[in-house]
C-alpha cells in the first residue's frame, strides 16, 4: 500500500496493483469510445486537456463494462495506454477522476502538460456507499448559478454524486415556480423594503436572487456531466416563514399576537387542516417534480412549531376527528398527503428525521438523520433507508476549532472527526447498517451572510478538507482508518487543492516556547507567518523569535489561498473581567438579565429590538486599561438581534462620551484604547433588526502586554 499512498488519491482506491514500468502519457488526449453516452466525459476532459475523438492510436480507451457496478470502475496503465473500464457513466467518470489525480495538479487550473510518466499499473476500484452527499443552503445566504457550478467541480473531483440544494426556507423562496411566479420573485429577495424579513443581514439593502427554470437545468445537466444527482429540498410543513409572507392564507386559522417590535406575523408552519394548501404544495411540487430527475424530492420535516396546530381550531377538529392525540401526529397526516401528491408525480419523499416521529410514513421513505447518531440508528432500525449526517461529524457550518468562527450547537470538529466517523464504532447494529445508504455533509449558511458572501472563502474554508474526510468515510465505508496515512495523502493533495482554487482550512501552526525563544511549525510545508500585535504587521516566519514577552505574538499559516486559523501562546488568548454593570435605554428579559450577564458568563437579552436612539451602557466601577476591548451586540458572527446600525462612543471619565467608530455587523472592536476606559456606549441608529430581540454581549477584555 505504500506505493498507494505515495500517489496520494482521495478517496483512496480499493486494491492498486503496480507493475514495473512506466507508460509516457502526451497530449492532446485522443480518446476511442463507442458508446454515445460516454461522449459527455470526453468534453469534460476537453475542458482540462486538449482532446479528440479517434479510433486508432488512442492513448485513452472508455468503454462501459456491464459486468461491473454502476460507479464500479477499472483503470490500467499498461505499454498500450490507459483505459478505463467502468459498470456505467458514473464508473467510466470516476476512473477519469482517479487518472486526473494521477496527473500533474496543475491540470485543474486549466494548464496543459506535454508529457507525463504514468507507472504501469491496475486499479480496481467502486464506492462503499452509493449516496455521498453535500448539502448546500441557499436560502440564507444565496449562492448564484456559477457559484453552484463552481461548487459541484469540487464535488466532483472527491467522487461524490449528491448535491442537495435547500431551496426554500424562513428566509427565502429561491426557486421559480411558474403557476406562482410571486413565491420567487419576491421570497428571493429581503431587506430593503421587501416584504421578506432580512433575518441575516442586508437590512437596508434588497439582497437576494433565485434560479430560474432554465437556471436550474443548466446546473442540473452540469452535475449530471460530473456524476452528480441535485435532489431539491422544499423545507415544509415548518421553515416556511417566506411562503406564509407572501401567502398568509396558509397559515392556521387564528390571529396571531404580534410581536413588541414588529408588526410581523411569525408564524412559519403550514396549517396541516387546510384543504387548499394541498392544491397549492400539488402545484408547487408538480413543478419541482417535472424539473427535477431526481427519483426522491425532499420535504423537510424538520423543526415544525406544532404549538401553531395546537391553537388552530381547524387543526384541533382536525386531529380529534381522526383520534389523533398528539400534533405529531398531524405531522404524519401531512407528510402522507405530501406524499401522496409525490408518488402522482412518480416520485419518492425524502425527509428530516423528526418526519418519522409521529408515526409510519410510507415504506420507501428517504429519512436524513440530523440531529444525532441515535435518530440515525433509529430511522434505520425502523426500516427507512437512511443517509446518516449527524450534525456532531457532518455539518460543516460548526467550528473547527475553539477560537474560530461557525456555529457550535452541535459540537466543536476539524476534519479528524470526520474521517474517524465509522457506522461500527458509533453503535450501528448490522441490521441497521444494511438501512444505510450512505452520507451526507450540510453547509448551513446563516453565517456565511456575515463573512463576505461576495466570495467563496467562507464556504471553502469551512467545507474543505472536511469535504475529503466525508467524500473517503462514504467512498471506503467501515474499511480501516490510519489519521497520520490519511494526512499526509491530504498534504499531497493541497497540491491539487490550491490549483483547484480552494481557499481551504490548514492545521494550525503548533507554538512552543521555551527558554526566551517563541517558535512554530507546521507539518504541510505551508509559509508560516507572524504577527506582533503592537505593529500588526505579518511578517515570514523562518526562525524562532527571542522574546521575553512571547504573548505578544501570533501565528498563521498560508499556502494559496488557504490559511489556518491562529495560534500562539495561551496567555497571548487571555481576557480580563473586570466589573461592570449594564444600562440601558430598552428593558432586560427576565431570564438573560442585565444583571446575569455582568459576571461575564452568559449574555443579556433585551426586550424588544433596537430603534433609532436606543443606548446600550457599559459602565466599569474603575477604569480599565486595556490593549482591546470588543463590544457586541447580537450573538457573534450571527447578523440578528443586533443593532442593525450604529456607532460606539468611549468614556474616560464616565461622564464626556467621544465617537470611535461604527458598528459593523453588531459589533466594534476598540484597539489600543489611548486611557483607561470608564465607560462604552453602543448607539443604535436604525430601526429593527428583523429580531424580536437585541442580544448583548459582555465586553470581550484583553489586557494589555
Ligand atoms: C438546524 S438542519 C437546522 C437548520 C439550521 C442549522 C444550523 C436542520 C434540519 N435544521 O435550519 O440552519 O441547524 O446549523
Amino acid at each position: 500500500m505504500a506505493a498507494v499512498e505515495a500517489q496520494s488519491l482521495i478517496p483512496s482506491p480499493r486494491c492498486v496493483v503496480y507493475h514495473d514500468g512506466t507508460y509516457t502519457l502526451t497530449t492532446p488526449i485522443v480518446v476511442e469510445y463507442h458508446d454515445e453516452e460516454l461522449s459527455s466525459i470526453v468534453d469534460y476532459i476537453s475542458l482540462y486537456l486538449p482532446t479528440y475523438k479517434a479510433t486508432i492510436s488512442s492513448n485513452l480507451k472508455l468503454y462501459i463494462d456491464t459486468s461491473l457496478q454502476s460507479e464500479q470502475y477499472r483503470l490500467d496503465i499498461s505499454p498500450f495506454g490507459l483505459t478505463i473500464a467502468g459498470g456505467g457513466y458514473g464508473g467510466v467518470f470516476y476512473g477519469l477522476q482517479t487518472l486526473f489525480q494521477l496527473l500533474p495538479p496543475t491540470i485543474y487550473a486549466g494548464d496543459d502538460f506535454t508529457s507525463v510518466e504514468l507507472p504501469y499499473c491496475t486499479i480496481e476500484d467502486a464506492p462503499q456507499y452509493a449516496h455521498r452527499g453535500f448539502m448546500l443552503d441557499v436560502c440564507r445566504t444565496w449562492m448564484d448559478k456559477s457559484r453552484v457550478k463552481e461548487f459541484i467541480d469540487l464535488l466532483a473531483y472527491h467522487k461524490i454524486n449528491s448535491l442537495r440544494l435547500h431551496l426554500t426556507d424562513d428566509e427565502a423562496w429561491r426557486i421559480e415556480i411558474e403557476s406562482h411566479p410571486e413565491l420567487a420573485e419576491i421570497g428571493g429577495f429581503r431587506g430593503g423594503g421587501s416584504p421578506i424579513w432580512p433575518r441575516y443581514g442586508k437590512w437596508n439593502e434588497r439582497w437576494g436572487g433565485y434560479y430560474t427554470k432554465e437556471d436550474m437545468r443548466e446546473i442540473i445537466e452540469y452535475a449530471r456531466v460530473r456524476n452528480i444527482e441535485v435532489v431539491p429540498e422544499i423545507d415544509i410543513p415548518g421553515h416556511s416563514l417566506c411562503i406564509a409572507t407572501i401567502h398568509p392564507e396558509i397559515l392556521c386559522n387564528y390571529t396571531p399576537r404580534k410581536s413588541a417590535s414588529y408588526d410581523y406575523d411569525l408564524r412559519s408552519v403550514f396549517c396541516a387542516a387546510r384543504e387548499e394548501n394541498y392544491t397549492l404544495l400539488d402545484d408547487i411540487l408538480r413543478e419541482i417534480c417535472e424539473l427535477f430527475p431526481s427519483k426522491y424530492i425532499h420535504i423537510g420535516g424538520d423543526e415544525v412549531d406544532m404549538s401553531q396546530w395546537k391553537r388552530c381550531p381547524d387543526c384541533k377538529r382536525l386531529m380529534s376527528e381522526n383520534k389523533m392525540n398528539d400534533p405529531s401526529e398531524l405531522q404524519q397526516y401531512f407528510m402522507l398527503r405530501v406524499t401522496e401528491i409525490l408518488t402522482k408525480y412518480d416520485k419518492l419523499p425524502a425527509v428530516w428525521n423528526e418526519a418519522i416521529d409521529g408515526g409510519a410514513l410510507s415504506d420507501n421513505t428517504l429519512v436524513y438523520g440530523w440531529e444525532s447518531v441515535k435518530d440515525c440508528r433509529e430511522s434505520a432500525a425502523k426500516g427507512y433507508k437512511t443517509v446518516v449526517m449527524p450534525g456532531q461529524y457532518f455539518y460543516f457550518d460548526m467550528k473547527q476549532s475553539q477560537r474560530e468562527d461557525g456555529h457550535d450547537w452541535a459540537a466543536i470538529f476539524d476534519w479528524r472527526k470526520v474521517y474517524n466517523f465509522t457506522l461500527d464504532t458509533t453503535g450501528f447494529t448490522p441490521i441497521e447498517q444494511h438501512s444505510v445508504i450512505g452520507f451526507e455533509a450540510s453547509f448551513f449558511s446563516e453565517l456565511y451572510a456575515s463573512h463576505n458572501p461576495e466570495t467563496q472563502d467562507y464556504l471553502h474554508y469551512m467545507t474543505f478538507p472536511r469535504a475529503l474526510a466525508l467524500a473517503e468515510v462514504a467512498w471506503i465505508g467501515d474499511r480501516e482508518r490510519d489519521t497520520e496515512a490519511f494526512y499526509r495523502r491530504m498534504v499531497a493533495h493541497y497540491d491539487r487543492m490550491d490549483a483547484m482554487g480552494i481557499a481551504y482550512r490548514l492545521d494550525a501552526p503548533v507554538v512552543e516556547y521555551s527558554d526566551g525563544l517563541l517558535s512554530a511549525s507546521v507539518k504541510d510545508n505551508s509559509d508560516i507567518y507572524y504577527i506582533n500585535e503592537l505593529s500588526n504587521r505579518e511578517i515570514l516566519y523562518t526562525t524562532p523569535i527571542k522574546t521575553t514577552k512571547p504573548w505578544e505574538y501570533y501565528f498563521v499559516a498560508h499556502r494559496g489561498k488557504a490559511s489556518s486559523p491562529k495560534s500562539a501562546v495561551s496567555s497571548h488568548f487571555k481576557t480580563i473581567t473586570p466589573p461592570f454593570s449594564i444600562t440601558s435605554s430598552m428593558d432586560d428579559s427576565e431570564r438573560f438579565s442585565f444583571e446575569k450577564a455582568q459576571d461575564y458568563g452568559r449574555l443579556a437579552r433585551t426586550t424588544r429590538a433596537g430603534d433609532i436612539g436606543d443606548w446600550v451602557k457599559f459602565t466599569f466601577f474603575t477604569p480599565v486599561e486595556c490593549r482591546r476591548m470588543k463590544v457586541a451586540t447580537g450573538n457573534f458572527q450571527l447578523p440578528r438581534y443586533i443593532f442593525e446600525n450604529g456607532y460606539v462612543e468611549v468614556s474616560y471619565d464616565g461622564v464626556s462620551f467621544e465617537y470611535i467608530g461604527d458598528l459593523e455587523c453588531g459589533m466594534y472592536i476598540i484597539e489600543q484604547p489611548k486611557r483607561a476606559i470608564k465607560a462604552v456606549r453602543i448607539i443604535c441608529t436604525s430601526q429593527g433588526n428583523g429580531a424580536e430581540w437585541v442580544s448583548i454581549q459582555p465586553p470581550t477584555i484583553y489586557p494589555k502586554l
